[in-house]
């Protein structure tokens, strides 16, 4: 089998991995970014390049459509609503996983060809509040950082981030790191304990959104103890004691720490000189996401731990090309290559480059304004790329009725079910992960190319080329005349060759001249060089700027739901739903709640809690644990109306934003949390696909099949009738038992002495094995036993899944702990657990502290 060398199109860490049309899948020793390890999600790649669900062909209304006649009438559209509304009454919305040529022509297109910014991306969800705090202290969006930093610093301060899940090889990184060397700190602050949490010397618990009073503190502490690197800041930085003053403004009350943990964290930062700080969407995600990301840059700046080996502030980017997306311009107040917007000497260069028609002179509309104008009626057409917004925006069912408004609209994906592509008149089918070309930038500026090692799934087109395809229809046909990514790449660095003379930190320039396919991984600006290591910044003095931040007031409501990533799912779940191995992590959307806010509201295990926001609701299944702080809730990001039938978690966020960046506080929302009291409560599993439409549902692929959990609000007067309706397809015989003493009914579908589906309904939630049922089905009836809901005696029940490389089960992990394991590697020998990728280790560490301290209920 030959491999061909790519790059994981999940998330920012970028990881190199060796890929084979049979699906084999295996990290790539030689890649800088991960020297072969892989998590989760990117050693499960092999099991979501099937076709099972894709889109093969363009469609039309709902019809299956030819090439030509679907991209005339989106040309058609476009140029008829620019034509009599303007170029702003159109509109683009992209993605962080489109690759860089996809994004460059996309941007091109809009910007100036149609003449309008009015792109943005769901980069405006992720890295906008990094980008604008960059702006303002840098004078440019550079990422300073290079993940060698984290493996030499003597403390890392993860910000905001569960990188356990969610950065899982940078973790692992920085896990061996402090193997090696013991000493290395690490500190976490994050309202909740997390997986991340485990690996830290100090967990900081602190308020929600209280990061600026933090952050403050350290500045006001570093000043008081003469912390300050005075000649640094003298000769490099501009309002050091505007911020200072400012940063004594702020109450530490606020963080909700105390007095001990606030001195061990300051003192901690202030005498270790080589520390980074990382840090992700419990910073970004706010409506004060850039004062945050403000308050930490300035204590860096402040001590001058930037630009150095093993230091410096590091905003770790979430999407595979949320980088390459900041290079080509791609949100709406950008414009391409690093160059402003806003600068007439940049946006003359760029027109005159491309040669084109207009350039636009006025920033877009950003995310949650562009679908607010889809709902005003302001845009006439707009084209969706690779990113899932009725999902994903906050308010996501107010944003699904404004898409629902717009004439027309147009996605492109690979999928052909999702919940933006049954609201779109046209759905463009694009070539996936392993079946297109091009380049994709990390998080430490690192390009790497993804290369094609499958065949294009049905008629699917590569994205740049749909676009161009299109731009041609609209009479834009030399500028977009790109024969491959080659082509497109060529452009994007020539551009950047005709732009040097602009003082900007992109610098592309050892690209140039290397052939497109044999391309190595490499970091900008060059290999070895470090961003502000010479103190020289990008505001016109070369200085950069401390910016003066306030806490804001915090208010308190009764439930404040935060919202977030679990290991093995990736956003909407298109493509790490079809695994199985992913599944069986954590198989049902939930909401972690604290013990006491349990017994408070009269929930107990297994219950479903109906959550209220001001924009809609979504029933969830309550986890009632203490890693969640009181008063706070959280919930996942990834259901969907595809998977759930009872409000997704974004019904229930709000389309509040950040006043600097636009970006969204998509981590607090004040919520209303009750029980909701189902008439009764039953769990399927089943070969065949499950079409359930009782009022809560929660459908999930398993290893045999398909699984669902749900809730009625009625008793059914027939169980059989009940269970068969929802299933799509059931010619099987069923068996009912009814167990009146355990009021439960059980019921088994067969089919030529084969079992096709086990049904399990009580009126209480039913606490019976997932993964021994989901074992049963397509066996011999014989194996009916399983039926009573216990697992035979001879097969233990594994429990769900903690390591899904190698699928073993919690339970099996207790009782290897029982026989002595005491230690993840104890572990690992036992079970094989943790010993492939390594993702769950976090896990492990938690179920033997858990095993050494007991807690009360989870
Ligand atoms: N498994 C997995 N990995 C992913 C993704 C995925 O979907 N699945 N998506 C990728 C993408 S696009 C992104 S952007 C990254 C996101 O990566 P992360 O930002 O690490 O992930 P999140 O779970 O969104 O949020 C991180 C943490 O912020 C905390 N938090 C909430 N409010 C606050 C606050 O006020 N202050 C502080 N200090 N912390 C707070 C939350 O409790 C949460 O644990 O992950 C990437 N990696
Ligand atoms: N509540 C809450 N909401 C959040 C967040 C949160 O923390 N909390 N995080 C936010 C963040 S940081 C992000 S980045 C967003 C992510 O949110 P989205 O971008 O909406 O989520 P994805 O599921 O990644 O959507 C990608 C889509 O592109 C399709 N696709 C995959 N590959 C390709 C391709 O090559 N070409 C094309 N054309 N399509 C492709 C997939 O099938 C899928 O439909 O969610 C945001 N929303
Ligand atoms: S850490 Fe996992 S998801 Fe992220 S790039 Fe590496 S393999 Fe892919
Ligand atoms: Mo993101």
């Amino acid at each position: 089998m030959t491999l061909t060398k790519t790059t994981c199109p999940y998330c920012g860490v970028g990881c190199g991995v060796l890929a084979g049309a049979d699906g084999t899948i295996k990290g790539d020793p030689d890649h800088p970014a991960n020297f072969g390890r892989l998590c989760s999600k990117g050693s499960a790649l092999g099991e979501t390049i099937d076709l099972d669900g894709r889109l093969l062909h363009p469609i039309v209304h709902g019809q299956k459509a030819n090439w030509d006649t679907a991209l005339d009438l989106v040309a058609q559209k476009f140029s008829d609503a620019i034509a009599e509304h303007g170029p702003d009454s159109v509109a683009f919305y992209a993605s962080g996983q489109l690759l860089t040529e996809d994004y460059y022509v996309a941007n091109k297109l809009m910007k100036g060809f149609i003449g309008s910014a009015n792109i943005d991306t769901n980069s405006r969800l992720c890295m906008a509040s990094s980008v604008a705090g960059h702006k303002r202290a840098f004078g440019t969006d550079t990422v300073p950082g290079c993940y060698e930093d984290l493996e030499e610093a003597d403390l890392i301060v993860l910000v905001g981030s569960n990188l356990a899940w969610c950065h899982p090889v940078l973790y692992q990184r920085i896990a061996a790191a402090k193997a090696d060397r013991p000493q290395m700190k690490i500190v976490n602050i994050d309202p909740r304990r997390t997986a991340t949490s485990e690996l830290c010397d100090l967990h900081l618990q602190i308020s929600p959104d209280s990061d600026i009073a933090l952050f403050n503190g350290l500045l006001a502490h570093l000043s008081d103890h003469r912390k300050i690197d005075v000649n640094y800041t003298e000769a490099h930085v501009n309002e050091l004691p505007e911020a200072i003053v400012a940063s004594r403004l702020t109450s530490l009350s606020a963080t909700g720490l105390t007095d001990s943990e606030l001195r061990n964290f300051f003192e901690l930062w202030a005498d270790t000189e080589k520390v980074v700080t990382v840090y992700s969407q419990g910073v970004n995600q706010s409506d004060c996401g850039t004062d945050k990301v403000n308050s930490i840059l300035n204590c860096h700046l402040a001590t001058g731990r930037i630009g150095k080996p093993g230091m410096g502030p590091f905003s770790v980017t979430g999407q595979p090309n949320a980088m390459g997306g900041r290079e080509v311009g791609g949100l709406s107040n950008m414009l391409v290559n690093h160059l402003e917007l806003g600068n007439p000497d940049h946006r003359a260069a760029v027109q005159e480059f491309w040669q084109s028609p207009t350039i636009c002179t006025a920033q877009g509309l950003k995310a949650v304004e562009l679908f607010e104008a889809c709902a005003s009626g302001q845009i006439k057409a707009l084209w969706v790329m690779s990113t899932n917004p009725a999902v994903s925006l906050p308010n996501a069912d107010g944003v699904a009725a404004a898409i629902r408004n717009v004439p027309f609209v147009v996605t492109s994906d690979i999928m052909g079910k999702t919940d933006t592509n049954d609201l779109a008149h046209v759905c463009l089918p694009a070539t996936g992960w392993g079946e297109k070309n091009g380049t994709v930038t990390n998080s430490e500026r690192r390009v790497s190319r993804q290369r094609a090692f499958l065949p294009t799934a049905g008629e699917a087109k590569p994205d740049w080329e749909i676009i161009c395809n299109v731009a041609r229809r609209m009479g834009y046909g030399s500028a977009f005349a790109f024969k491959s990514p080659a082509d497109v790449f060529a452009e994007y660095l020539a551009l950047d060759a005709a732009t040097t003379h602009f003082s900007r930190d992109l610098d592309l320039s050892q690209f140039a001249g290397l052939d497109y396919e044999t391309l190595d991984p490499a970091q900008w600006p060059r290999n070895g060089k470090r961003f502000f290591a010479d103190g020289q910044f990008y505001h016109p003095d070369g200085k950069a700027k401390m910016i003066p931040v306030v806490q804001p007031k915090l208010t308190k409501p009764r439930f404040e739901l935060n919202t977030g990533r679990n290991r093995d799912q990736w956003h909407t779940m298109t493509r790490t739903g079809k695994s199985p191995r992913l599944g069986s992590h954590l198989a049902e959307p939930y909401l972690e709640i604290h013990p006491q806010d349990a017994m408070a509201i009269n929930a107990r295990i297994g219950d479903l809690i109906r959550v209220k926001g001001e924009y809609g609701q979504s029933i969830l299944r309550a986890l009632i644990t203490p890693r969640i702080a009181p008063g706070q809730l959280f919930a996942p990001m990834h259901w969907t109306r595809q998977q759930v039938g009872a409000g997704t978690v974004n019904s229930l966020t709000e389309p509040t934003t950040d006043p600097i960046s636009g970006q969204p506080a998509l981590k607090s929302v004040s919520v209303a949390a009750e029980v909701f009291r189902a008439k009764w409560y039953g769990f399927l599993v089943s070969s065949q696909k499950l079409s359930p439409s009782t009022p809560y549902a929660a459908i999930a692929r398993t290893k045999t099949g398909w699984q669902a959990e749900v809730a009625g609000r009625h008793r059914p007067e027939d169980w059989e009738t009940e269970a068969r309706s929802l299933i799509e397809k059931t010619d099987g015989e069923a068996a009912v038992f009814e167990d009146k003493q355990r009021n439960l009914v059980r019921i088994a579908f067969s089919n030529h002495g084969k079992i096709q589906a086990l049904f399990f309904a009580s009126t209480k939630p039913v606490l019976l094995s997932r993964t021994e049922s989901i074992s049963v089905i397509g066996r011999e009836q014989s194996a009916l036993p399983a039926l009573a809901g216990r697992p035979p005696s001879d097969q233990p029940d594994s429990g769900a899944i903690v390591c899904s490389c190698f699928s073993v089960g919690r339970n099996t992990l207790l009782n290897a702990l029982d026989a002595g394991a005491s230690t993840v590697s104890d572990l690992g020998h036992a079970t094989n657990a943790g010993t492939n990728c390594g993702s769950c280790k976090p896990e492990l560490a938690a179920l033997i502290a858990k095993a050494k301290t007991p807690m009360a209920a989870e």
